[in-house]
Protein backbone atom coordinates (compact mmCIF):
# COMPACT_ATOMS: atom_id res chain seq x y z
CA UNK A 1 0.00 0.00 0.00
CA UNK A 2 1.46 3.81 -0.76
CA UNK A 3 2.70 5.02 2.47
CA UNK A 4 0.72 7.32 4.33
CA UNK A 5 3.12 10.40 4.76
CA UNK A 6 3.86 10.32 1.30
CA UNK A 7 -0.06 10.40 0.06
CA UNK A 8 -0.26 13.26 2.66
CA UNK A 9 2.67 15.35 1.49
CA UNK A 10 1.73 14.86 -2.39
CA UNK A 11 -2.26 16.46 -1.48
CA UNK A 12 -0.40 19.18 0.57
CA UNK A 13 1.86 20.24 -2.45
CA UNK A 14 -0.85 20.16 -5.14
CA UNK A 15 -2.09 23.48 -6.23
CA UNK A 16 -5.43 23.92 -7.88
CA UNK A 17 -5.48 27.67 -9.33
CA UNK A 18 -8.90 29.44 -9.78
CA UNK A 19 -9.95 31.11 -12.70
CA UNK A 20 -10.98 35.09 -11.98
CA UNK A 21 -13.52 34.24 -14.51
CA UNK A 22 -15.71 31.97 -12.12
CA UNK A 23 -16.53 34.64 -9.68
CA UNK A 24 -18.37 36.95 -12.01
CA UNK A 25 -22.02 37.07 -12.87
CA UNK A 26 -22.06 34.49 -15.67
CA UNK A 27 -25.00 32.50 -17.87
CA UNK A 28 -25.96 31.51 -21.34
CA UNK A 29 -26.68 32.97 -24.08
CA UNK A 30 -30.46 33.33 -23.11
CA UNK A 31 -29.56 34.30 -19.49
CA UNK A 32 -27.57 35.59 -17.04
CA UNK A 33 -28.15 35.54 -13.45
CA UNK A 34 -26.91 38.26 -11.55
CA UNK A 35 -25.74 37.66 -7.81
CA UNK A 36 -25.49 39.52 -5.02
CA UNK A 37 -21.79 40.06 -3.66
CA UNK A 38 -20.20 39.73 -7.30
CA UNK A 39 -16.66 41.21 -7.45
CA UNK A 40 -16.76 44.70 -9.37
CA UNK A 41 -13.35 44.86 -10.63
CA UNK A 42 -9.89 42.23 -10.85
CA UNK A 43 -8.99 43.56 -7.34
CA UNK A 44 -11.85 42.11 -5.92
CA UNK A 45 -11.45 38.67 -8.14
CA UNK A 46 -8.46 37.99 -6.79
CA UNK A 47 -9.87 38.71 -2.75
CA UNK A 48 -12.42 36.03 -3.50
CA UNK A 49 -10.28 33.57 -5.39
CA UNK A 50 -7.62 34.80 -1.83
CA UNK A 51 -10.82 33.53 0.08
CA UNK A 52 -10.66 29.93 -1.77
CA UNK A 53 -7.51 30.07 -1.09
CA UNK A 54 -8.38 30.65 2.85
CA UNK A 55 -10.66 28.03 3.24
CA UNK A 56 -9.02 25.16 1.20
CA UNK A 57 -5.34 25.97 1.78
CA UNK A 58 -4.49 24.24 -2.11
CA UNK A 59 -5.79 27.04 -4.46
CA UNK A 60 -2.98 29.65 -3.88
CA UNK A 61 -3.14 31.34 -7.52
CA UNK A 62 -5.77 32.42 -9.91
CA UNK A 63 -5.66 32.85 -13.37
CA UNK A 64 -6.56 35.69 -15.34
CA UNK A 65 -8.06 36.62 -18.67
CA UNK A 66 -7.53 39.80 -20.67
CA UNK A 67 -9.01 42.27 -21.21
CA UNK A 68 -11.75 40.83 -18.51
CA UNK A 69 -9.70 41.65 -16.05
CA UNK A 70 -7.85 44.42 -17.34
CA UNK A 71 -6.06 46.82 -14.82
CA UNK A 72 -3.34 49.85 -15.38
CA UNK A 73 -0.76 48.81 -13.69
CA UNK A 74 -0.42 44.76 -13.35
CA UNK A 75 2.56 44.81 -11.20
CA UNK A 76 0.23 46.52 -8.59
CA UNK A 77 -2.75 43.83 -9.04
CA UNK A 78 -0.02 41.16 -8.31
CA UNK A 79 1.13 42.93 -5.12
CA UNK A 80 -2.38 43.33 -4.42
CA UNK A 81 -2.55 39.08 -4.38
CA UNK A 82 0.49 38.68 -2.36
CA UNK A 83 -0.77 40.62 0.23
CA UNK A 84 -3.66 38.80 -0.03
CA UNK A 85 -1.48 35.24 0.57
CA UNK A 86 -2.02 34.12 -2.98
CA UNK A 87 -0.31 34.84 -6.73
CA UNK A 88 -1.29 35.42 -10.24
CA UNK A 89 -1.11 32.27 -12.26
CA UNK A 90 -1.83 31.53 -16.05
CA UNK A 91 -2.64 34.64 -18.32
CA UNK A 92 -5.10 34.14 -20.72
CA UNK A 93 -5.45 36.03 -23.95
CA UNK A 94 -8.76 37.13 -25.26
CA UNK A 95 -8.41 37.20 -29.00
CA UNK A 96 -12.30 36.15 -29.36
CA UNK A 97 -14.87 39.36 -28.73
CA UNK A 98 -14.00 41.79 -31.06
CA UNK A 99 -16.30 42.51 -34.44
CA UNK A 100 -13.11 42.34 -36.27
CA UNK A 101 -12.62 38.84 -35.41
CA UNK A 102 -15.59 37.18 -37.00
CA UNK A 103 -13.44 34.98 -39.14
CA UNK A 104 -10.65 34.17 -36.55
CA UNK A 105 -7.81 35.67 -35.08
CA UNK A 106 -4.55 34.17 -35.63
CA UNK A 107 -5.95 32.18 -38.87
CA UNK A 108 -8.00 35.47 -40.40
CA UNK A 109 -7.94 35.53 -43.83
CA UNK A 110 -6.77 39.47 -43.05
CA UNK A 111 -3.10 40.01 -42.70
CA UNK A 112 -4.21 43.27 -40.29
CA UNK A 113 -6.40 41.41 -38.09
CA UNK A 114 -3.68 38.59 -37.56
CA UNK A 115 -1.56 41.38 -36.73
CA UNK A 116 -3.80 43.01 -34.27
CA UNK A 117 -4.45 39.56 -32.65
CA UNK A 118 -0.61 38.77 -32.52
CA UNK A 119 0.14 41.90 -30.83
CA UNK A 120 -2.42 41.42 -28.10
CA UNK A 121 -0.77 37.90 -27.12
CA UNK A 122 2.72 39.66 -27.08
CA UNK A 123 0.92 42.63 -24.73
CA UNK A 124 -0.37 39.41 -22.44
CA UNK A 125 3.75 37.95 -22.22
CA UNK A 126 4.25 41.65 -21.55
CA UNK A 127 1.35 41.20 -18.38
CA UNK A 128 3.25 37.44 -17.40
CA UNK A 129 6.44 39.99 -17.33
CA UNK A 130 5.03 42.08 -14.58
CA UNK A 131 2.60 39.85 -12.72
CA UNK A 132 5.44 37.07 -12.28
CA UNK A 133 2.93 34.54 -14.06
CA UNK A 134 4.74 31.54 -15.57
CA UNK A 135 1.93 30.27 -18.28
CA UNK A 136 0.49 32.18 -21.16
CA UNK A 137 -3.02 29.95 -21.71
CA UNK A 138 -3.86 30.43 -25.18
CA UNK A 139 -7.14 28.84 -26.71
CA UNK A 140 -8.13 30.51 -30.51
CA UNK A 141 -11.96 30.63 -31.33
CA UNK A 142 -11.34 30.17 -34.87
CA UNK A 143 -12.61 28.33 -37.25
CA UNK A 144 -15.35 28.10 -40.06
CA UNK A 145 -18.27 27.09 -40.54
CA UNK A 146 -19.33 26.34 -44.18
CA UNK A 147 -16.99 23.97 -46.18
CA UNK A 148 -15.38 25.86 -48.79
CA UNK A 149 -14.39 29.11 -46.35
CA UNK A 150 -11.18 29.42 -46.20
CA UNK A 151 -8.44 26.97 -46.61
CA UNK A 152 -8.23 24.38 -44.12
CA UNK A 153 -4.20 24.24 -44.80
CA UNK A 154 -3.18 27.74 -45.02
CA UNK A 155 -5.39 28.69 -41.75
CA UNK A 156 -3.13 26.29 -40.48
CA UNK A 157 0.06 27.97 -41.62
CA UNK A 158 -1.36 31.32 -40.17
CA UNK A 159 -1.61 29.68 -36.45
CA UNK A 160 2.04 28.54 -36.49
CA UNK A 161 3.48 31.67 -37.71
CA UNK A 162 1.59 33.38 -35.00
CA UNK A 163 2.43 30.53 -32.26
CA UNK A 164 6.27 30.93 -33.23
CA UNK A 165 6.10 34.78 -32.76
CA UNK A 166 4.97 34.52 -29.36
CA UNK A 167 7.31 31.33 -28.39
CA UNK A 168 10.23 33.44 -29.57
CA UNK A 169 9.15 36.39 -27.24
CA UNK A 170 8.91 33.94 -24.12
CA UNK A 171 11.59 34.49 -21.63
CA UNK A 172 12.87 32.75 -18.22
CA UNK A 173 10.67 30.06 -17.33
CA UNK A 174 7.83 31.39 -19.29
CA UNK A 175 5.42 28.78 -21.31
CA UNK A 176 2.81 28.59 -23.64
CA UNK A 177 0.24 26.21 -23.39
CA UNK A 178 -2.15 25.16 -25.99
CA UNK A 179 -6.18 24.29 -25.50
CA UNK A 180 -7.82 22.45 -28.22
CA UNK A 181 -11.75 22.16 -28.81
CA UNK A 182 -13.75 19.95 -30.87
CA UNK A 183 -16.29 22.68 -31.81
CA UNK A 184 -18.04 26.23 -30.83
CA UNK A 185 -18.15 28.21 -31.71
CA UNK A 186 -16.91 27.49 -35.32
CA UNK A 187 -19.30 24.44 -36.58
CA UNK A 188 -17.48 23.35 -39.50
CA UNK A 189 -13.55 23.28 -38.16
CA UNK A 190 -11.80 24.70 -35.37
CA UNK A 191 -8.32 25.24 -36.36
CA UNK A 192 -7.10 23.53 -33.07
CA UNK A 193 -10.07 20.83 -32.65
CA UNK A 194 -7.84 18.38 -30.80
CA UNK A 195 -4.94 17.57 -28.79
CA UNK A 196 -2.93 15.97 -31.89
CA UNK A 197 -3.19 19.38 -33.81
CA UNK A 198 -2.25 20.81 -30.59
CA UNK A 199 0.66 18.41 -29.92
CA UNK A 200 2.27 19.36 -33.40
CA UNK A 201 2.09 22.56 -33.05
CA UNK A 202 3.64 22.53 -29.66
CA UNK A 203 6.64 20.08 -31.09
CA UNK A 204 7.34 21.88 -33.80
CA UNK A 205 7.94 24.81 -31.32
CA UNK A 206 9.70 23.11 -28.82
CA UNK A 207 10.23 22.39 -25.20
CA UNK A 208 8.36 25.03 -23.34
CA UNK A 209 5.29 24.92 -25.57
CA UNK A 210 2.80 22.80 -24.49
CA UNK A 211 -0.44 20.48 -24.58
CA UNK A 212 -3.78 22.28 -22.33
CA UNK A 213 -6.22 19.73 -21.98
CA UNK A 214 -9.88 21.16 -21.03
CA UNK A 215 -11.99 18.18 -19.85
CA UNK A 216 -15.08 19.85 -21.48
CA UNK A 217 -13.89 19.86 -24.93
CA UNK A 218 -13.82 16.48 -26.58
CA UNK A 219 -16.56 14.37 -28.38
CA UNK A 220 -18.80 12.36 -26.11
CA UNK A 221 -17.28 8.79 -24.91
CA UNK A 222 -13.70 10.28 -25.75
CA UNK A 223 -10.97 8.36 -23.52
CA UNK A 224 -9.37 11.61 -22.03
CA UNK A 225 -7.38 9.46 -19.84
CA UNK A 226 -5.91 8.17 -22.59
CA UNK A 227 -4.97 11.66 -24.01
CA UNK A 228 -3.48 12.90 -20.64
CA UNK A 229 -1.46 9.64 -20.31
CA UNK A 230 -0.13 9.98 -23.77
CA UNK A 231 1.04 13.33 -23.37
CA UNK A 232 2.60 12.91 -20.15
CA UNK A 233 4.63 10.23 -21.75
CA UNK A 234 5.74 12.93 -24.08
CA UNK A 235 6.46 15.51 -21.67
CA UNK A 236 3.83 17.43 -23.29
CA UNK A 237 0.92 18.04 -20.68
CA UNK A 238 1.11 21.37 -19.63
CA UNK A 239 -2.35 21.45 -17.97
CA UNK A 240 -5.43 21.06 -17.17
CA UNK A 241 -9.12 23.45 -17.30
CA UNK A 242 -10.96 21.36 -15.44
CA UNK A 243 -14.56 21.45 -15.07
CA UNK A 244 -17.64 18.55 -16.00
CA UNK A 245 -19.74 18.30 -18.60
CA UNK A 246 -23.29 16.22 -19.67
CA UNK A 247 -23.51 17.27 -23.32
CA UNK A 248 -20.89 19.91 -24.71
CA UNK A 249 -18.58 22.27 -23.13
CA UNK A 250 -21.13 22.40 -19.84
CA UNK A 251 -18.67 23.88 -17.37
CA UNK A 252 -20.04 22.63 -14.36
CA UNK A 253 -18.02 22.02 -11.53
CA UNK A 254 -15.36 19.64 -11.97
CA UNK A 255 -16.08 15.85 -10.41
CA UNK A 256 -20.02 16.74 -10.42
CA UNK A 257 -20.60 15.12 -13.63
CA UNK A 258 -18.67 12.31 -13.22
CA UNK A 259 -16.22 11.87 -10.77
CA UNK A 260 -14.98 8.62 -11.84
CA UNK A 261 -13.59 9.78 -15.13
CA UNK A 262 -12.01 12.71 -13.08
CA UNK A 263 -10.24 10.14 -11.04
CA UNK A 264 -8.71 8.12 -13.62
CA UNK A 265 -7.54 10.81 -14.94
CA UNK A 266 -5.80 11.62 -11.79
CA UNK A 267 -4.84 7.99 -11.97
CA UNK A 268 -2.75 8.40 -15.45
CA UNK A 269 -1.65 11.54 -13.23
CA UNK A 270 -0.02 9.99 -10.80
CA UNK A 271 1.00 6.75 -12.13
CA UNK A 272 3.09 9.20 -15.22
CA UNK A 273 4.54 11.14 -12.58
CA UNK A 274 2.08 14.53 -13.38
CA UNK A 275 2.16 15.55 -9.21
CA UNK A 276 6.07 15.93 -9.37
CA UNK A 277 6.76 19.56 -9.40
CA UNK A 278 9.49 18.89 -12.40
CA UNK A 279 6.72 17.87 -14.36
CA UNK A 280 5.17 21.26 -14.52
CA UNK A 281 1.54 20.07 -15.22
CA UNK A 282 -1.05 23.10 -13.84
CA UNK A 283 -3.59 22.02 -12.26
CA UNK A 284 -6.51 25.17 -13.06
CA UNK A 285 -10.67 25.17 -12.99
CA UNK A 286 -12.23 26.52 -16.26
CA UNK A 287 -15.90 26.98 -14.92
CA UNK A 288 -18.90 29.32 -14.89
CA UNK A 289 -21.06 29.23 -11.76
CA UNK A 290 -24.35 30.10 -13.40
CA UNK A 291 -27.12 28.97 -11.13
CA UNK A 292 -24.87 28.35 -8.05
CA UNK A 293 -23.12 31.10 -5.43
CA UNK A 294 -19.47 31.36 -6.83
CA UNK A 295 -17.25 30.78 -3.76
CA UNK A 296 -18.60 28.21 -1.91
CA UNK A 297 -18.90 25.86 -5.88
CA UNK A 298 -15.14 26.84 -6.22
CA UNK A 299 -14.02 25.57 -3.03
CA UNK A 300 -16.31 22.97 -4.00
CA UNK A 301 -14.28 22.07 -7.19
CA UNK A 302 -11.12 22.55 -5.41
CA UNK A 303 -12.22 19.70 -3.14
CA UNK A 304 -13.60 17.43 -5.19
CA UNK A 305 -10.52 17.95 -7.53
CA UNK A 306 -8.20 17.00 -4.27
CA UNK A 307 -10.41 13.67 -3.13
CA UNK A 308 -9.95 12.45 -6.89
CA UNK A 309 -6.55 13.48 -6.55
CA UNK A 310 -6.23 11.48 -3.38
CA UNK A 311 -7.98 8.19 -4.22
CA UNK A 312 -5.45 8.20 -7.53
CA UNK A 313 -2.67 8.41 -4.81
CA UNK A 314 -4.14 5.62 -2.93
CA UNK A 315 -3.70 3.19 -5.96
CA UNK A 316 -1.15 0.14 -4.82
CA UNK A 317 1.31 0.87 -8.00
CA UNK A 318 3.37 -2.03 -6.87
CA UNK A 319 0.34 -3.99 -6.64
CA UNK A 320 -1.27 -2.51 -9.76
CA UNK A 321 2.69 -3.77 -11.74
CA UNK A 322 2.41 -6.83 -10.76
CA UNK A 323 -0.87 -7.69 -12.17
CA UNK A 324 -0.61 -5.91 -15.20
CA UNK A 325 2.85 -7.99 -15.88
CA UNK A 326 1.48 -11.13 -14.59
CA UNK A 327 -1.63 -10.84 -16.97
CA UNK A 328 -4.42 -10.42 -14.60
CA UNK A 329 -6.82 -8.54 -16.12
CA UNK A 330 -9.66 -9.12 -13.00
CA UNK A 331 -6.66 -8.11 -10.59
CA UNK A 332 -5.03 -5.29 -12.36
CA UNK A 333 -8.42 -3.64 -12.84
CA UNK A 334 -9.34 -4.37 -8.77
CA UNK A 335 -6.53 -2.45 -7.36
CA UNK A 336 -8.06 0.80 -9.40
CA UNK A 337 -11.23 0.06 -8.21
CA UNK A 338 -10.12 -0.53 -4.50
CA UNK A 339 -8.56 3.07 -4.66
CA UNK A 340 -11.66 4.48 -6.24
CA UNK A 341 -14.12 3.42 -3.52
CA UNK A 342 -12.03 4.66 -0.41
CA UNK A 343 -13.64 6.99 1.46
CA UNK A 344 -10.68 9.92 1.19
CA UNK A 345 -12.62 12.22 3.00
CA UNK A 346 -11.26 11.73 6.73
CA UNK A 347 -7.90 11.70 5.65
CA UNK A 348 -8.17 15.08 3.74
CA UNK A 349 -10.10 16.37 7.05
CA UNK A 350 -7.07 15.25 8.63
CA UNK A 351 -4.70 16.75 6.38
CA UNK A 352 -6.56 20.14 6.95
CA UNK A 353 -6.43 20.11 10.56
CA UNK A 354 -2.50 19.30 9.93
CA UNK A 355 -2.12 22.81 7.80
CA UNK A 356 -4.36 24.64 10.27
CA UNK A 357 -7.67 25.02 8.44
CA UNK A 358 -10.80 23.80 9.35
CA UNK A 359 -11.83 19.76 8.38
CA UNK A 360 -14.92 21.48 6.30
CA UNK A 361 -14.47 24.20 4.29
CA UNK A 362 -17.90 24.43 2.95
CA UNK A 363 -19.46 24.48 6.27
CA UNK A 364 -16.59 26.44 7.50
CA UNK A 365 -17.44 29.48 4.70
CA UNK A 366 -20.98 29.33 5.42
CA UNK A 367 -20.48 29.47 9.27
CA UNK A 368 -17.71 32.84 8.41
CA UNK A 369 -20.09 35.49 7.59
CA UNK A 370 -18.16 35.98 4.27
CA UNK A 371 -21.11 35.98 2.11
CA UNK A 372 -22.71 38.67 3.80
CA UNK A 373 -19.51 41.00 3.82
CA UNK A 374 -19.40 41.00 0.53
CA UNK A 375 -23.04 41.43 -0.30
CA UNK A 376 -22.87 44.93 1.80
CA UNK A 377 -19.81 45.86 0.69
CA UNK A 378 -20.28 45.22 -3.06
CA UNK A 379 -24.13 46.68 -2.70
CA UNK A 380 -22.43 49.85 -5.29
CA UNK A 381 -21.32 49.44 -8.92
CA UNK A 382 -21.79 47.60 -11.29
CA UNK A 383 -21.00 43.28 -11.21
CA UNK A 384 -18.22 42.02 -13.27
CA UNK A 385 -19.75 39.46 -15.44
CA UNK A 386 -18.61 36.58 -17.85
CA UNK A 387 -16.42 38.93 -20.43
CA UNK A 388 -16.03 41.63 -18.41
C1 LIG B 1 -13.28 28.12 -24.31
O1 LIG B 1 -14.45 27.35 -24.28
C2 LIG B 1 -12.60 28.14 -22.95
O2 LIG B 1 -12.54 26.84 -22.43
C3 LIG B 1 -11.23 28.79 -23.01
O3 LIG B 1 -10.38 28.26 -22.05
C4 LIG B 1 -11.57 30.21 -22.68
O4 LIG B 1 -10.47 30.96 -22.26
C5 LIG B 1 -12.62 30.05 -21.63
O5 LIG B 1 -13.37 28.91 -22.05
C6 LIG B 1 -13.49 31.24 -21.50
O6 LIG B 1 -14.56 31.01 -20.61
MN1 LIG C 1 -10.88 26.21 -21.17
MN1 LIG D 1 -14.41 25.79 -22.68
Amino acid sequence: MPDRSTVLAALRAQHIETPSWAYGNSGTRFKVFAQEGIPRNAYEKIDDAATVHRFTGVAPTVALHIPWDKVDDYADLAAHAGNQGIRIGAINPNVFQEDDYRLGSVCNPDPAVRRKALDHLLECVDIMDATGSRDLSLWFADGTNYPGQDSIAERQARLGEALRAVYDRLTGEQRMLVEYKLFEPAFYTMDVPDWGTSYAHCVDLGERAKVLVDTGHHAPGTNIEFIVAFLLYRAKLGGFHFNSRFYADDDLMVGAADPFQLFRIMAEIVLGGGLDKASGVAFMLDQCHNIEPKIPALIRSVLNVQEATAKALLVDANALRQAQSEGDVLGANAVLMDAFNTDVRPMLAELREDMGIDPDPIAAYRRSGHFDKIRAERADGAAAGWGA
